[in-house]
């Protein structure tokens, strides 16, 4: 069992993203301490998180106890799961044949799903023109990964093996599957999947976290502009 003394710093904000890490540590049982990065409002370009986070995205955290007890800073969720995975040897396997199933899955969400949905989210909500192809392109593409998903889960009942990262990681995308212009009721194995997961008490308590700060960018012009104009600095 993993003793964590000192609680994880989690550089959070209440998205598909953030909810990763939030659910991770609740299910994992680790003490933590929320600190929000609003990025509707450009924190995540203050120079001390740029520090933790040069991508200037987050999830990030700090685990005050790393490797040799001392402390480490990641960045990029899909890093962020194996790191505490590794180190609570909780929800990762660490027999290789089941590690690489669930290696594979994790890099599908963090390469494939969670972007192209981001783009699905864009052109269906925030673009300022409606742009059909944009609209079709991401949509379809989102259309595509769910029926991806949905046959992997016909035969089982997680992505890869017990219930894992993998998971984990993608819950969180396909809850807006609605704004993506998605019916689960085209996609049986995904629903019943995606049903058994949100009734999970941790993934309830991590979806939850900083609940109250969620906006709609679609009617918030100046997140619109921190977020929609970013070029090299
Ligand atoms: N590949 C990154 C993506 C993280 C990401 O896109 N985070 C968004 C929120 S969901 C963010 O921080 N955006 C701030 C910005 O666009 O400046 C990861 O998986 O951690």
């Amino acid at each position: 069992m993993t003793t964590q003394n000192k609680p994880i710093e989690l550089y959070y904000w209440p998205t598909p993203n953030g909810w990763k890490i939030s659910i991770y540590l609740e299910e994992a049982g680790l003490p933590y301490e929320v600190k929000y990065v609003n990025i509707g409002k450009g924190e995540q370009f203050e120079p001390s998180f740029l520090k933790i986070s040069p991508n200037n995205r987050m999830p990030a955290i700090i685990d005050p106890e790393g490797p040799g007890g001392e402390p480490i800073s990641v960045f990029e969720s899909g890093a962020i799961l194996q790191y505490l995975g590794r180190k609570t040897g909780k929800f990762y396997p660490s027999d290789e044949r089941t590690r690489v199933e669930v290696e594979q899955w994790l890099f599908w969400q963090v390469g494939g799903l969670g972007p192209m949905a981001g783009q699905a989210h864009h052109f269906r909500q925030y673009a300022p023109e409606k742009v059909p192809y944009g609209i079709n392109r991401y949509t379809n593409e989102v259309n595509r990964l769910y029926g991806v998903m949905n046959k992997r889960l016909a035969d089982r009942e997680f992505l890869a093996g017990d219930y894992s990262i993998a998971d984990m990681a993608s819950i969180g995308w396909v809850k807006p599957y609605k704004n993506q212009g998605q019916d689960l009721e085209d996609f049986p194995h995904l629903k019943r999947w995606f049903e058994t997961i949100m009734e999970r008490p941790a993934v309830i308590r991590g979806l939850e976290v900083g609940q109250e700060h969620r906006r709609n960018i679609a009617e918030d012009k100046d997140a619109q502009k921190v977020l929609f104009d970013q070029r090299a600095r």
